[in-house]
């Protein structure tokens, strides 16, 4: 089954210079990038990113680790496309927690968990299908991605926008 979903380099993996790594070991699947930016994480995108955890007691701290408050304040945002994506890069990065991940998986080699209880696992993978198509539509807009994996209409747009002066 053809499938994509959205991989983000969290900051402390930015801030490690763990990117290049990273992109290597996601390499092995043969799946194909078809989009891929720098972010910078506002409060508001990370809170609907992270909705499902909203009442987890470590969620606050989340939300920093996610902006890049206690790192850099930048994520790598992609999406990966191509059989089985899901599974297979969910496969590579490991379990959630770094120190059960398997030692040779992306979160098992580069995560840990800080004094302060979060685990910073360095990479973030969509769990399945409906999680990937909500993901990918909160971080990405239709034009930054190169297929057409998602129906799209075109609206006319009145807001104003930044163009190169
Ligand atoms: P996932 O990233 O493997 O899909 P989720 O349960 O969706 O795991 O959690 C999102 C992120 O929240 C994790 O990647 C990790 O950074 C953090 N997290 C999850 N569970 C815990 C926990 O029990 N303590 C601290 N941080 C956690
Ligand atoms: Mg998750």
């Amino acid at each position: 089954m053809i499938q994509q979903t959205l991989v983000l380099i969290k900051p402390d993996g930015l801030k490690k210079s763990l990117t290049g790594n990273i992109l290597t070991r996601l390499s092995e699947t043969r799946l194909d990038i078809i989009a891929a930016k720098i972010v910078t994480v506002s409060r508001k995108l990370a809170e609907k990113h992270y909705c499902h955890l909203k009442d987890k007691p470590f969620f606050e701290d989340l939300i920093k680790y996610i902006c890049g408050e206690f790192h850099k304040k930048k994520v790598l945002a992609m999406v990966y496309y191509g059989e089985q994506a899901i599974g297979k890069v969910r496969e590579l990065a490991g379990l959630t927690n770094p120190e059960e991940a398997e030692s040779v998986s992306i979160r098992g080699a580069y995560g840990r968990i800080t004094t302060g209880g979060v685990y910073e696992n360095v990479i973030h993978t969509s769990t399945d299908e409906k999680e990937a198509e909500r993901e990918i539509k909160l971080w990405f807009e239709p034009d930054e991605i190169i297929a057409d994996i998602y129906p799209t209409k075109v609206v006319k747009e009145e807001t104003k926008k930044k163009i190169w002066a």
